[in-house]
């Protein structure tokens, strides 16, 4: 399972720890990179020194690697960009756009920057601006998605670009790792999965709703406002779909959507909370340690990898 993101981050698997806003903080990501793994802190839109406090506490907990992800809708994103810099981050993914502007800072700051692209075009833009590696997610993944699937954008991203990519989207176990190897993958990036685990601090509600989702569970909702959103099923996730239906205004999805995540993340508030989740959550039933989830990860994979089929 070595790869070159292995050797450019210093990282025993390619396994990266998605960056969940609101629930990635430094007790999930530095018991992923504890495990091998990279562990990232997500920015989401929270205040910068928040999120600069998590970093100090994750590198309290771990002297391994660490990512930080900036989600670049975030009204927060310029300060939370210098923050990594004063922070000594040497691993940044963004989210929800294009980071060309920080992207010179970042270099001089010895940071790998590694962009999360929803399709081709947008990939080569971030080839052309100086991404490292790419992190192609496809639209089974929770949370703000793109349109294609995780099986149909790898590929096509893995023929348009020469600089390594990292598959995400509705990757759950050593079947989805070693499946999204022979596309050509050469690393992964893995959400839903870690929401269970022993270390994830999300509310125990959440967890259960995780834990119980079958299949057709989950719903994108807010595709008229640019924004799609991938999340559980629940009376929020109908009210979104109904703004859906009737065109609404800007203005209501923002007053519905308003503090949802924190609700459903911080309160467990599963009716009224956004539940940001992705398909796979129907294959997570366990919970387990960081440690045990990566290793199970790479041990299955392996498996499938060197399997005569014959
Ligand atoms: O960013 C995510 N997933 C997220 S962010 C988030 S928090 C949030 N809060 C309020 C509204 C929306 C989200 C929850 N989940 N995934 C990475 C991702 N990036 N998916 C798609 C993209 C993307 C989309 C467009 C990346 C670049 C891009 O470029 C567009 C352009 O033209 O710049």
């Amino acid at each position: 399972m070595k790869s070159r993101i292995c050797e450019m981050l210093r990282i025993e698997y390619p396994i990266f720890q998605g960056a969940m806003a609101w629930i990635a903080n430094a007790s999930l990501a530095a018991a992923v990179s504890e495990a091998g793994g990279l562990g990232i802190i997500a920015g989401g839109t929270a205040p910068v020194d928040i999120i600069r406090n998590e970093v100090r506490k994750a590198k309290e907990m771990t002297s391994k690697p660490l990512g930080l992800n900036i989600m670049l809708l975030s009204p927060h994103a310029d300060e939370m960009a210098k923050m990594a810099c004063e922070e000594g981050i040497k691993v940044v993914t963004t989210g929800a756009g294009t980071p060309g502007k920080y992207m010179e800072m970042w270099k001089s700051h010895d940071i790998k920057v590694i962009p999360v692209v929803p399709s081709v075009a947008i990939a080569k833009r971030m080839v052309r601006s100086g991404a490292d590696a790419l992190i192609a997610e496809g639209t089974e993944a929770g949370g703000h998605v793109g349109e294609l699937t995780t099986m149909v954008l790898v590929p096509q991203i893995v023929d348009a670009v020469d600089i390594p990519v990292i598959a995400a989207g509705g990757i759950g176990d050593g079947r989805g790792v070693a499946a999204t190897f022979m596309l050509g993958a050469e690393g992964v990036q893995i959400g839903t999965r870690f929401l269970t685990a022993y270390e994830c601090s999300v509310h125990e509600n959440y967890k259960k709703k995780v834990l119980a989702a079958k299949d057709i569970d989950t719903v994108v909702t807010g595709r008229p406002t640019g924004h799609p959103v991938r999340i559980l099923k629940n009376k929020l996730s109908r009210s979104f779909m109904q703004l859906d239906r009737t065109c609404a205004s800007k203005d209501e999805y923002e007053k519905l959507g308003e503090g949802a995540l924190a609700r459903a993340v911080i309160e467990g508030d599963i009716d009224y909370g956004s539940i940001m989740a992705g398909q796979i959550a129907a294959i997570v039933n366990r919970e387990q340690s960081c440690k045990d989830i990566v290793k199970e990860l790479i041990v299955e994979a392996n498996k499938l990898l060197q399997k005569d089929w014959n």
